[in-house]
């Protein structure tokens, strides 16, 4: 049932961005190509989900602006792939089982695109605001996207990540990085979608922990991918923590007591939503425990 609905939402997000994203006969045709080519490679969509799940569970809003900014999320976190993958980061050469962007167009244009993506997102959230009657509420959603995205957020993370030595880190470090990193994109596309659709102030406190709870669970769960995940499912090679001797919670903790770190933060997530009343948070109840078994 989760997994047909999640299924459904993923479609539809795809042919939202298909149909959005125009490439036309222009000098920087190839930017556009390239843009699209990572926005189109596949994904788990889970954080456009989430954010369109929360807004509607909240009393939602116009469904072609809700697509809108869902895919302005799905473009942050598609250009923070793109740049993760480049040499200067983590220089990957596979994605979602299919060469990185880099890869595809060069690192030059691979840049641009990321930088393109992250410009055209916000470009389609202010354009969402502008035609809403309600528009606080539309700049309160892409003030935290902002937020969660930046040097307080993703690009925190992934700095700390970078210039952090194996030998220096500790749990605290381990979890400032997951958070960062992972957690507060997930955790603002609830929020978001939660502010959008009119929750109350108390409310959106229950909605930012569950998104900790499930934020820290996906990361964790990903490490826990990285060791005893399927490759071809993945799409991406497994080992490689391991190979960089990267500290994970695998490493930390061993998969044992991941794994039940990560049943516990499922329990977490659910409990977060008993608080919540006269709102239907079922998805989100199962979506919390799927993520401790996902296999992709
Ligand atoms: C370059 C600013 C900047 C940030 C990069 C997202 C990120 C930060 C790095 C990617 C590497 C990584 C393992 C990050 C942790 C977050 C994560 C698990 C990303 C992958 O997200 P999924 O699983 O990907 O939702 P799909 O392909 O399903 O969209």
């Amino acid at each position: 049932m989760l997994k047909r609905e999640l299924a459904e939402l993923k479609q539809q997000i795809e042919r939202h961005i298909e149909d959005s994203v125009e490439i036309t006969e222009c000098p920087q045709r190839v930017v556009y190509e390239s843009m699209k080519y990572s926005l189109m490679a596949g994904g788990k969509r889970i954080r456009p989900i989430l954010f369109l799940k929360m807004c509607s569970a909240m009393g939602g809003c116009d469904l072609g602006r809700a697509m809108d900014f869902a895919l302005a999320i799905e473009m942050i976190h598609t250009y923070s792939l793109i740049h993760d993958d480049l040499p200067a980061m983590d220089n990957d050469d596979f994605r979602r089982g299919k060469p990185t962007n880099h890869k595809v167009y060069g690192e030059d244009i691979a840049i641009l695109a990321g930088d393109g993506l992250l410009n055209l997102a916000y470009e389609k959230m202010i354009e969402v605001a502008m035609a809403a009657e309600d528009k606080v509420r539309y700049m309160k959603a892409m003030n935290v996207m902002a937020k969660a995205s930046g040097v307080e957020g993703m690009i925190g993370g992934q700095v700390a990540d970078i210039i952090s030595e194996r030998s220096h880190m500790d749990e605290n470090l381990l979890y400032y990085i997951h958070e960062n990193k992972t957690s507060k994109l997930i955790e603002a596309s609830l929020l978001a979608g939660a502010i959008i659709g009119g929750a109350a102030e108390s409310e959106l406190e229950i909605v930012s922990d569950y998104g900790r709870a499930i934020g820290n669970l996906f990361q964790i769960r990903d490490d826990i991918l990285d060791k005893i995940g399927d490759s071809e499912k993945l799409g991406k090679s497994t080992g490689i923590d391991e190979r960089n001797e990267k500290l994970t919670y695998v490493s930390l903790f061993g998969l044992e007591e991941s794994i039940r770190i990560t049943e516990n933060l499922a329990d977490k997530a659910v409990s977060c939503l008993d608080l919540m009343e006269g709102k239907d948070t079922e998805f989100f109840k199962e979506l919390a425990r799927y993520l401790v078994c996902r296999e992709v």
